[in-house]
């Protein structure tokens, strides 16, 4: 149920219910200057065309923003503001309650407004991590918080960042004859520690723009259910990844069917899987991670073990929890097995 009281209601907006359901409007246009093939822009684009015309969007420094908004030329048909590159969640906090209070003294029409505010994997996971927290703590605003993961900081050149994955190429983690991986971390769990962590937040998911119905209707949730929400989104990047911009849907959906980046949403602390995630879950069989991996340049330097160590962390990740590295969500089968083995 959305939330209807007086300055603190949401718009409620039901899904689509497939593609020709679809409105035809759009808020993200022309103008904007993203590379051939950029599923970030795609993102933003369904996204402003799920929430709809009252909306006010806030977009954090990196590609989002500079390519969208070169030299007097945007594609943003609705209010947009840019924000310094860690501030997603301030801005999105900020906003909401700057409308509640003019609301509340009349200074404005009381209806129904979206605040989504934007932000990529550096200035999301590693830069702004703390505001987005904070911001996730505060139930009585409504915003959505979406961080688009290009896997590295793009606009400044491709450098690594907190959600790069493991072993990547990247300006900061160039492959050498010394040291053939440079890079050894393994990706941060985003969604997973947002949804853990803030027990106020109703609406966690994972989107990927090669779903692009079900993205859209998540973020239509999203901005239902009210409150502080936060979505994942996982977007192919040509430029940083390396490979061919028309590979751009397939490099999405094998994200998927590799069981890299399983598509889900926590509302209300219950799980619930889309896709071929959900198939996988049922007992589809994964993809090799090689069939995604190879595709791509920046995993060109790979050898076999580099595959193989990747493809056991991906196994060990399915094998051991429900959703990767959240306790609570433990499969119940594995925390039999765990008991039982005691
Ligand atoms: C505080 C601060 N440090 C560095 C920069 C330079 N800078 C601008 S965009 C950017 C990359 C941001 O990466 P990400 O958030 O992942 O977005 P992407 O460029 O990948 O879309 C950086 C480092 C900045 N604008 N502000
Ligand atoms: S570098 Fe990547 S994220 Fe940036 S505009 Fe190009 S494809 Fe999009
Ligand atoms: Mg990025």
């Amino acid at each position: 149920m959305a939330d209807t009281t007086f300055s603190n209601a949401t718009q409620v907006l039901e899904p689509f219910r497939g593609i020709k359901k679809v409105t035809i409007e759009e808020y993200f246009t022309s103008g904007h200057r993203t590379c051939q093939g950029c599923e970030s822009a795609l993102i933003m684009k369904l996204m402003v065309k799920a929430a709809g015309p009252r909306t006010i969007v806030l977009g954090s420094t990196g590609c989002m923003y500079v390519a969208n908004t070169t030299y007097y030329t945007t594609p943003w048909v609705v209010p947009w503001m840019h924000t310094q590159l860690g501030s997603s969640g301030s801005a999105a906090l900020g906003t909401a309650a700057g409308l509640k209070a003019l609301m509340t003294k009349g200074k404005i029409k009381s209806e129904p407004i979206n605040v989504i505010a934007f932000c990529g994997d550096g200035g999301g996971a590693d830069m702004g991590i703390g505001a987005i927290s904070a911001t996730l703590t505060h139930k009585e605003y409504n915003s959505l918080i979406l961080l688009y993961d290009n896997e590295s900081y793009a606009n400044t050149d491709i450098q690594i960042s907190g959600m790069s994955p493991y072993g990547a190429n990247t300006t900061f983690s160039p492959p050498g004859s010394v040291k053939r991986l440079i890079h050894t971390r393994w990706k941060k769990n985003m969604a997973g520690m947002m949804a853990v962590g803030h027990t106020e937040c109703r609406y966690v998911a994972t989107v990927c723009g090669s779903y692009a119905v079900e993205m859209m209707n998540k973020v239509r949730r999203a901005l239902t259910i009210g409150g502080p929400t936060f979505i994942h989104s996982l977007d192919p990047c040509p430029k940083g990844w390396d490979y061919d911009p028309m590979l751009s849907h397939e490099m999405g959906e094998l994200a998927i069917e590799t069981g890299i980046f399983p598509l889900y949403e926590i509302e209300d602390g219950v799980v619930k899987y889309y896709g071929k995630t959900k198939a996988i879950v049922g007992g589809r069989k994964r993809k090799p991670v090689r069939e995604y991996l190879l595709k791509q340049g920046r995993f060109a330097h790979f050898l076999e073990e580099d595959l193989a160590y990747f493809q056991a962390k991906v196994d060990e990740m399915w094998d051991k929890w429900e959703i990767p590295a959240i306790v609570p969500f433990r499969k119940l089968e594995a925390t039999k097995a765990a008991l039982e083995a005691r």
